[in-house]
């Protein structure tokens, strides 16, 4: 089965879908969308104008969720969801919380709606304090049964727990501990390093 990504440098959401398809080892072509594209030709892709978008047999997939659980449904080896069925509501609660509640308000699209005259500088700032505010409430939900995010196995929601902290720290949010430590606890594992699209926080010694 051929599957062609449309993803983008920089972009968290596909960052999702990149990990989540390496980790199973699923080979894709990867299509870089430039910003230009993103709000002209690629529209006739996906209308909503974002990436990542897949095409798999011949339908066209957006939205990172969607795309994920569709992978799990089409290569359900080395399942991303969890074991049990709280284990995948577990998981689905953090991604959905991560997607819609913490990274849609952070959006590029929206900030330029709401608020079309903060400098850029401005609005960096104003995400990352964003999405750290979040991310100190969604600790409270991670890492109870053992350091990955929900039960006992490297999920989905180690997935978009790691690429929002990671986006908090490119807005110039300051290092966190606990985000530190699960991360770290990721990376020590090859195959899940080896699936990390990219590693752009160096590991930092054990405190
Ligand atoms: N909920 C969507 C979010 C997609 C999204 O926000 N994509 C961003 C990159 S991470 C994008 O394409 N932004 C284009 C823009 O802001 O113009 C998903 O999970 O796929």
């Amino acid at each position: 089965m051929e599957l062609k990504l449309y993803s983008a440098v920089g972009s968290n959401s596909s960052e999702r879908v990149e990990w989540a398809l390496n980790y199973k080892s699923i080979p894709y072509q990867r299509i870089e969308v430039s910003n230009k594209a993103l709000v002209s030709s690629y529209l006739h892709i996906n209308p909503f104008g974002y990436v990542p978008c897949l095409a798999v047999a011949g339908h066209m997939i957006s939205e990172s969720m969607a795309i994920i659980e569709c992978i799990e449904e089409l290569f359900p080896q080395q399942s991303l969801l969890g074991n049990s069925v709280f284990q995948r509501a577990a998981a689905r609660e953090i991604c959905e919380y991560v997607n819609s509640s913490i990274h849609a308000p952070q959006n590029r699209t929206v900030l330029k709606t709401f608020n079309p005259d903060l400098p850029e500088q401005a609005k960096r700032e104003l995400r990352g304090q964003w999405i750290s505010e979040c991310l100190s409430k969604l600790k409270q939900k991670l890492c109870k049964d053992s350091p990955f995010a929900i039960g006992e196995d490297f999920t989905i929601a180690d997935i978009f727990v790691a690429t929002i902290y990671k986006k908090a720290l490119q807005h110039g949010s300051p290092d966190n501990d606990f985000y530190d430590e699960h991360l770290r606890w990721l990376r020590q594992d090859n195959r899940i390093q080896a699936a990390e699209p990219s590693i752009d926080k160096p590991l930092s010694p054990v405190k």
